[in-house]
């Protein structure tokens, strides 16, 4: 039972038992992500004060300019895992591979890997717009104490055990869930205290937005074609309105919050779509699916998908239940 004003860390130590494979491990490792979240908030917050905004010189695999921040998150997060001995290993979408932690250690008990997506959304900083980090957490399916492969991290979707993201917004939030339902917090900047804000988070069936990049509109998919049309009918509740921030996380947040769609359908210039199946799309899907929303390729659920490498891309719809499963029948029936 949540009580009023509970912090992050009561709320851990309070669901900690609830959580089928209990060891406190998982919660030590929410504690980090929670520390790591804090770090990166803080700089994230001074981006238009000191140099630290542009280009940092690299590309990244998928051949990206990245920013220094995401370089600056990426280290943050994969530091504060490593260095607390929480996790066996990581995969970020900024290194080209997965990264084993203590693999020389017999003594390394750990059985979680964790994947993530430092600052996704970041060629928003530069223009003061959200930005987030998205995190992905699996129990490892190879031994305990012997160095993890490439298995513990390409699993499907639905052997998660906790996925979530953090908005760097107008306020900063943390959002997660452990398969027992969706949680909110919010950071108090004075204090640098999570507060459960939003317990038990759930889309609404059905909404009147939809987040999709337009500008993409003559090379997406027939269905696509035909659904955006629909949602801009005037007919019932419609024309739905369009909000597209071009940041995932935000989106996704809006949307659970008042009901909406978000898509990034494939096209005739991406066959998969662009974001990654590991560190973006199920992540999202498993916090969709706990707040009673739904996330599908146009398909296929996400979290069937069986991952065949670290960086894959897939087409991602994913939101309210009735928008989403509308979504799929005008992909099935594209001459409709
Ligand atoms: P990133 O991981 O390189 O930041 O890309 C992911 C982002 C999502 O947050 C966002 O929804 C999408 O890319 C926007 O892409 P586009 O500019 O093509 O609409
Ligand atoms: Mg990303």
């Amino acid at each position: 039972m949540s009580q009023k004003n509970q912090t992050l860390g009561e709320f851990i130590i309070e669901n900690q038992a609830s959580f089928k494979y209990s060891s406190g491990e998982l919660s030590r490792l929410i504690n980090s992500v929670r520390l790591a979240a804090k770090v990166v908030n803080h700089e994230v917050n001074k981006a238009g004060l000191v140099d630290i905004i542009g280009a940092a010189g690299e590309t990244n695999i998928q051949g990206e300019d990245q920013q220094k921040l995401d370089v600056y998150a990426n280290e943050k997060f994969i530091q504060t895992l490593t260095n607390r001995n929480i996790v066996c290993g990581i995969a970020s979408e900024e290194e080209d591979d997965y990264v084993s932690i203590n693999s020389q250690d017999e003594n390394n008990q750990n059985k979680y890997v964790v994947l993530i997506d430092p600052l996704d959304g970041s060629s928003n900083i530069d223009v003061n717009v959200s930005v987030g980090t998205i995190f992905s957490v699996y129990r490892r399916i190879t031994p305990v104490g012997t160095p993890v492969t490439i298995d513990d991290f390409l699993q499907k979707g639905s052997q998660q055990v906790a996925a979530g993201y953090v908005v760097y917004g107008t306020s900063t939030m943390l959002v997660y869930t452990t398969g027992d339902g969706v949680n909110g917090f919010t950071l108090n900047p004075a204090i640098g205290t999570f507060y459960l804000s939003h317990p038990n988070m759930q889309f609404p069936l059905d909404g009147r937005i939809y987040s999709v990049n337009e500008g993409n509109y003559i090379h997406f998919p027939q269905g696509i074609k035909n659904y955006i049309k629909y949602c801009q009918m005037e007919e019932g509740d419609r024309p739905y309105t369009s909000r597209y921030i071009g940041s995932l996380v935000s989106d996704f947040h809006r949307n659970m919050i008042k009901g909406g769609i978000y898509m990034y359908p494939k096209s005739s210039k991406n066959s998969n779509g662009k974001l990654r199946l590991l560190y973006e799309c199920n992540p999202m899907a498993f916090l969709a699916e706990q707040a009673n929303g739904k996330a599908s390729d146009g398909f296929n659920r996400i979290m069937d998908i069986e991952p065949t490498e670290l960086h894959q891309r897939v087409p991602f719809i994913c939101g309210s239940k009735n928008m989403v499963e509308k979504a799929e029948e005008f992909m099935r029936n594209p001459e409709n």
